[in-house]
């Protein structure tokens, strides 16, 4: 595969002009251990990723701001005999395809960080998140310091990373949009998929295999996060990934799954009838957290905040509640008391990006962030009745209903990317017809 290193570039950059006299040091991600010698299969750190498009381990960026801009990229260097059990790797040579200015072998780490740091205002750095990071970079400082007292300034000040390329991340470029296309377009042929074969007799783990094979059949390099296949009561249970159990006619399966595309998450649920009909009971909740997804959807659109989309959805899904007979009193009543949460328990949206709960702070001084164009989030309302639910809910026990959509703000409004994906109950149950 050919890859286009300019968005890269361009990103570092932009790093670059914004951090002044400052400098930036990323580490690539550790590989992590699973069991005994055997390794978790190894994802880029996300920002490492953003800013290089390089997706081996034991590298170092830095990028150094100020009148002579540049970036300088450590890797590892090529080595024939490990190379033949881990694979190729790009080593230094390689590494200069990758448009920064320079690279070195990463074994002169201890060496060149030190000079890296010297002379700069500040270091844009993540700290606290991996043990064997923390110390390395702290080691570098403590060296340019002992420089500094003949004569070299040091940096005086750590910046968390989140300050600059997270807030770069928010706010997606056009590159980064296809590649969200790309992402949820595979992960919605998925679920059609998933809705022609689930029927009364498959287990939750055959249509997991599916789902995860329709993603890598299509290129998806692996899943967002671990694909949510609940069927019967366990709809009603959020972070179900057991996907044990075999369905059984009249049961509803809500499938929250998305895969990754070169390095973006989609993230959809669906929620459909094994059997390709929906109960009166299951359409009645269904159609509520439609109205609910739907009422978020129109709403979205720059200078709206999260919080205003959140209290939408819980309003609409308050009334249906009501309507139901699950909740009495008003609507008023409903959101103070809080005793929605019972049947709705999370929040309606989240960032997506490159993380499926992605980057880029939700409020501003306390104050929920307006949306703006090119931010990307989900609207994901449910209801979840467990078996457990009150007597005033006993013909809905054991209904979880969620529905999940991605989409982009535009300067208009905002773009459905999932759309491909039936969600209207007629069409849903058109969808599932054996
Ligand atoms: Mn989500």
């Amino acid at each position: 595969m050919v890859v286009d290193f300019s968005p890269y570039v361009r990103r570092r950059c932009q790093v670059a002009k914004e951090l002044g006299q400052g400098v930036l040091v990323l580490f690539a991600a550790s590989p992590a251990l699973r069991n005994n010698d055997v390794t978790y299969e190894f994802r880029q750190d996300s920002d490492f990723y953003y800013l290089t498009g390089f997706d081996e381990p034991d590298a170092v960026l830095a990028i150094l701001g100020g009148a002579e801009p540049r970036s300088v990229l450590l890797v590892s260097p090529k080595d024939p005999e490990r190379e033949l059990w881990d694979g190729a790797r790009l080593g230094v040579e390689g590494a200069r395809s990758l448009g920064v200015d320079e690279v070195f072998p990463i074994t002169e780490l201890e060496q060149r960080l030190p000079q890296l740091l010297l002379d700069r205002s500040h270091v844009v750095c993540r700290f606290g998140d991996d043990s064997l990071v923390d110390p390395r970079l702290v080691r570098a400082l403590a060296q340019a310091r002992r420089q500094a007292r003949r004569g070299a300034g040091c940096p005086s000040s750590l910046v968390d990373v989140a300050t600059l390329v997270h807030e770069m991340r928010r706010y997606k470029d056009s590159i980064e949009v296809s590649l969200l296309e790309q992402a949820v377009s595979i992960s919605a042929a998925a679920h059609v998929a998933a809705m022609q074969q689930a029927r009364p007799g498959s287990y939750e783990y055959e249509i997991e295999a599916l789902l995860r094979a329709t993603f890598r059949a299509r290129g998806s390099e692996r899943v967002a996060y671990e694909p949510i296949v609940g069927s019967g009561p366990n709809a009603t249970v959020l972070h179900y990934v057991k996907s044990r159990r075999q369905m059984m006619a009249g049961d509803l399966l809500l499938i929250d799954a998305g895969c990754e595309y070169g390095y973006y998450a989609a993230d959809i649920t669906r929620t459909f009838p094994v059997s390709g009909t929906f109960s009166a009971e299951q359409r009645a909740v269904y159609e509520i957290v439609l109205a609910a997804q739907q009422a978020c959807i129109e709403a979205a659109a720059p200078g709206v905040t999260l919080d205003q989309l959140h209290q939408r959805a819980t309003r609409v899904l308050c009334q249906g509640l009501i309507d139901l007979g699950v909740l009495s009193g008003s609507v008023e009543d409903a959101e103070s008391s809080g005793s929605y949460k019972r049947y709705f328990m999370h929040k309606t949206s989240h960032y997506l990006g490159m993380d499926v709960h992605d980057v880029g702070r939700y409020f501003d001084q306390g104050k929920p962030r307006p949306l703006e164009p090119g931010v990307v989030i989900t609207v994901e309302p449910g209801l979840y009745f467990s078996p457990e639910a009150p007597e005033a809910a006993a013909a809905y026990r054991g209904i979880g209903v969620r529905i999940e959509d991605d989409l982009l703000i535009e300067p208009d409004g905002a773009r459905v990317l999932s759309q491909a994906v039936p969600k209207e109950a007629h069409e849903v149950e058109r969808a599932c017809r054996k």
